[in-house]
């Protein structure tokens, strides 16, 4: 938790920014299992819900043209990167106005525009591209960053740990996040990893790792903030894990009965939406009606987009065969 003096650092526009993000995140995922019970999407579906305060206060830490990566638990990440809901939605329906033109889903969500690079449906497998992007960076001579999202089940996998030693190798100016919220699928961390504190993961490869509070988009935001600043100077990279919970199963079809009611409870009182707007009604960034305000207005905003989303057109049959292999420039 940061003091309260470092947190007002943050304008109150801002501040109130990372508050309607959150809001527009939670009423997007909290959508989709009615629309996909109706049959409107395919596929698999993974929510982000209770998970809000890493992707937003991350993405509040970087700029437009820093790229963030990442697995299958990304409609959020997307969004926090400042896509609109109507691309999200729609390519959650499998229709041409999608962001990956209906042809990725919910697992497949990218757009080079925002320099949002999927969305992967393989445990691990982006974290490799995330050096890559790093290199590249660095290669480029930018001083952009990487923010590189992935589970705890993640770091169990071997392509972390080769990920981590290439990137302190090289310095990449990747900033690795570990969003986790306590299982992989049904599996408990302590059954699947021989350490419980994965912050101490990137210790082997002498990069910088800490623990921050998910449920604190401010506590977030200001691990980014200097783990990006560590970066952009050319210092390599830093690994954060980020405490957090799932509020839904680990998929759709997941009645997530392997964890238990008071568990869920305890986690449910520290859920990072109503935590902020209270934090910011007490410290006067904010009245009541505003945050009603922007809540309502949010709301709206994913009925537009469930509206927008249906009524686009299906991809054309020809389709299928573009995008296949790309085209050496
Ligand atoms: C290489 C690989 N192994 C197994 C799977 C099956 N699988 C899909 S999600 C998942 C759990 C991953 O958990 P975590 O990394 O903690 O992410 P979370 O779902 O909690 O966001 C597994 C094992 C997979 N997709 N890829
Ligand atoms: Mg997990």
């Amino acid at each position: 938790m940061k003091s309260k003096t470092e947190r007002s650092l943050l304008e109150p526009r801002e501040l109130l920014q990372m508050y309607r993000d959150m809001v527009l995140i939670r009423e997007f995922e909290e959508a989709c299992p009615k629309l996909y019970s109706q049959g409107k999407m395919g596929g698999f579906l993974h929510l982000y819900s209770g998970q809000e305060a890493v992707g937003v206060g991350a993405a509040h830490a970087i700029h437009a043209d820093d790229y963030m990566i990442a697995a299958y638990r990304e409609h959020g990440l997307i969004l926090a990167k400042g896509a609109h809901p109507n691309e999200i939605m729609a390519e959650l329906f499998g229709k041409v106005t999608g962001c990956s033109r209906g042809k990725g889903g919910s697992m497949h969500m990218f757009d080079p525009s925002l320099r949002f690079m999927g969305g992967y449906g393989i445990v691990g497998g982006h974290i490799p591209l995330a050096v890559g992007l790093g290199y590249s960076i660095l290669y480029r001579e930018s001083d952009e960053v990487v923010l590189c999202l992935f589970g705890d089940g993640a770091t169990n996998q071997g392509v972390f740990h080769e990920a981590m030693n290439m990137a302190a190798l090289y310095r990449v100016p990747v900033v690795f996040i570990c969003e986790n919220n306590g299982y992989g699928i049904g599996t408990a961390v302590t059954r699947a990893s021989s350490m419980e504190a994965l912050y101490k993961k990137s210790c082997a490869y002498e990069t910088p790792g800490m623990k921050v509070d998910g449920m604190d988009v401010l506590a977030v935001y200001e691990a980014v903030r200097k783990a990006v600043q560590r970066a952009r100077e050319g210092s390599g990279p830093t690994y954060i894990e980020a405490l957090t919970y799932r509020f839904r199963g680990h998929s759709i079809s997941d009645p997530g009965t392997y964890r238990s009611e008071q568990e869920k409870k305890i986690w449910r009182e520290r859920d990072p939406i109503p935590n902020f707007s209270a934090w910011l009604i007490d410290q006067g960034h904010a009245g009541r009606d505003e945050i009603e305000r922007i809540d309502a207005e949010q709301k709206k905003a994913v009925h537009e987009a469930i509206r927008f989303a249906e009524e686009s057109p299906e991809p054309d049959p020809e389709e299928l065969w573009t995008d296949v292999y790309v085209e050496r420039q």
